[in-house]
């Protein structure tokens, strides 16, 4: 089968497809979309994907799949990083909803108007405060949930860690300082140690 990945370098979003795909060694062709430059409000985009949002993967048949998380469930399904056991399934997808409505809405947000869009500190002074504020509380749930566990969802690495890790890994460009979560830290150190890990500079070879 073969995937293209519609994606944009620096956005977390993407990143976690990247990183899956490389976990998963799965082959795939990446097509840069550059939000800044009007990419994804372009006609053939629109055509793919009528929210105008990376990423978008796009499967051989045609189909085309949108929301990063709903892309890593279609590729991790029946792999490692998707527990059998229905309760810790259940974990996992709560720390991705989780990751889509507290986590990436704050450090996401910040992160973005803060080093991807120029001008964005000012376009937003007005956000920010309240974003870092909620930033600060995704990360303290976090912290308490690794203090007694390894891995975000429990004992194994799942979707989740790589869903959560895209963001937090960069929250110093959101001004936030991860010494202050250890436990949260401590295991950035352990995602980014994981075989098969990628960076976000990472592109598939061709
Ligand atoms: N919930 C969506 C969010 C996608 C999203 O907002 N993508 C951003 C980049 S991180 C984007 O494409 N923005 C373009 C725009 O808003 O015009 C997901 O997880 O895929």
């Amino acid at each position: 089968m073969t995937l293209t990945l519609h994606a944009m370098q620096r956005s977390a979003n993407c990143y976690k497809v990247r990183l899956a795909l490389a976990h998963l060694g799965q082959d795939f062709v990446l097509k840069d979309v550059d939000i800044r430059r009007g990419d994804t409000r372009t006609p053939e985009f629109l055509a793919l994907n009528p929210r105008g949002r990376v990423p978008v993967l796009q499967l051989d048949d045609g189909t085309v799949l949108i929301e990063s998380n709903a892309i890593l469930l279609f590729l991790g399904e029946g792999t490692r990083f998707v527990p059998e056991d229905k309760i810790a399934r259940a974990r996992m997808m709560q720390w991705m909803f989780f990751e889509q409505n507290s986590h990436h809405p704050s450090i996401g947000e910040a992160r973005f108007w803060m080093t991807l869009i120029p001008g964005g500190r000012e376009l937003k002074r007005d956000l920010i405060d309240d974003w870092m504020e909620q930033a600060e509380g995704a990360l303290a749930r976090m912290q308490d949930q690794l203090t007694r566990h390894p891995f975000i969802a429990g004992d194994s690495f799942t979707l989740a860690d790589i869903a959560l890790y895209a963001n937090t890994h960069l929250a110093a460009e959101a001004d936030l300082n991860l010494q202050a979560f250890p436990a949260v830290f401590d295991w950035i150190g352990r995602i980014a140690a994981m075989p098969g890990h990628v960076d976000m500079d990472w592109r598939p070879a061709g």
